[in-house]
C-alpha cells in the first residue's frame, strides 16, 4: 500500500485516478520549508512524512507559475491561494500582455529504502549540510533518507477564472483551450503536471 501523503483531496482523486486503488491518502500536515525549490520542500516532506507513517510514502508540491510576474506564486501559491484567493492572483496577471504560465509538480517517493533512490540534487545539499553542522549531526541523523524525486511541467495561460471541476487554480489556468476546470479527472491527468509526474513515477516504480 502506497501513502499519499495531503492535506488536499483534490490530489488524492488525482492520484488514485491515475495509480488506482493501491493508494490511500494519509491527512498529515508535514512541514513545508520556506524554499524556491519545489523538490527541496517535497523532498523535506517525503522524509517527515515516512518517519511519521513508517511505509512507503508519496508526497507532493506543486504551484501555478506565471511568466510575466516572475514566477509569482510559484512555491508560496499555498499560502496565496488561502490569503489573496484564485480570483485575485487572475487579478493581477489580467493586464499583463505575457499571460504564459505553467504548473509544476514534483512528487517525492520515499519508502526509508538507501538504495531506492538515485542520487539527485537534493539529496546532495542535505548530506552537505548534514555534515558541515557537526554536533547538530550526531543529536539527528548522519545521512538523511534517501528521495526519488518526479518533475511534472504543463504549460498554459492564465484566464478568468471558468469551470467547476478540479482544484486550487484550475479555473483561471488554460490549456489547449480549456481550464483545468473545464476537464475531467482523467482529462486533467492525461495532460497535467501531476498526471505526469505520476506517469514517470509509475514507470520507475513499476521496474523495482
Ligand atoms: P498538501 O501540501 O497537504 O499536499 P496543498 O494544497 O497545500 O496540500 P501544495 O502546497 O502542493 O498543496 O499546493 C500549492 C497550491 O497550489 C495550493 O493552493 C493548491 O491548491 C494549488 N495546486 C496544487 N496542485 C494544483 C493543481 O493540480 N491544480 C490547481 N491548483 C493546484
Ligand atoms: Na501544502
Amino acid at each position: 500500500m502506497l501513502h499519499y501523503v495531503t492535506t488536499n483531496e483534490g490530489k488524492v482523486a488525482e492520484a488514485t485516478t491515475y495509480l488506482g486503488e493501491s493508494v490511500g491518502q494519509v491527512d498529515f500536515d508535514y512541514t513545508e520549508i520556506q524554499s524556491d525549490d519545489l523538490g527541496r520542500i517535497a523532498a523535506h516532506g517525503a522524509r517527515e512524512a515516512y518517519r511519521h507513517v513508517g511505509d512507503p510514502v508519496l508526497v507532493d508540491d506543486a504551484g501555478l507559475f506565471v511568466d510575466a510576474l516572475g514566477g509569482f506564486p510559484g512555491p508560496y501559491s499555498s499560502y496565496v491561494e488561502d490569503t489573496l484567493g484564485v480570483e485575485r492572483v487572475w487579478r493581477v496577471g489580467e493586464n499583463e500582455e505575457n499571460r504564459r504560465a505553467a504548473f509544476r509538480c514534483v512528487l517525492a517517493y520515499c519508502d526509508g529504502d538507501p538504495f531506492a533512490a538515485s542520487p539527485d540534487p537534493v539529496d546532495r545539499d542535505d548530506r552537505v549540510t548534514a555534515a558541515a553542522t557537526g554536533a547538530e549531526r550526531d543529536a539527528e541523523e548522519t545521512e538523511p533518507l534517501p528521495v526519488k524525486l518526479f518533475e511534472g511541467v504543463v504549460r498554459g495561460r492564465l484566464v478568468a477564472p471558468r469551470g467547476e471541476g478540479g482544484f486550487g487554480y484550475d479555473p483561471i489556468f488554460e490549456h489547449d483551450g480549456k481550464t483545468m476546470a473545464e476537464m475531467s479527472t482523467e482529462e486533467k491527468n492525461a495532460i497535467s503536471h501531476r498526471g505526469r509526474a505520476l506517469a514517470k513515477f509509475g514507470e520507475w516504480f513499476a521496474e523495482r
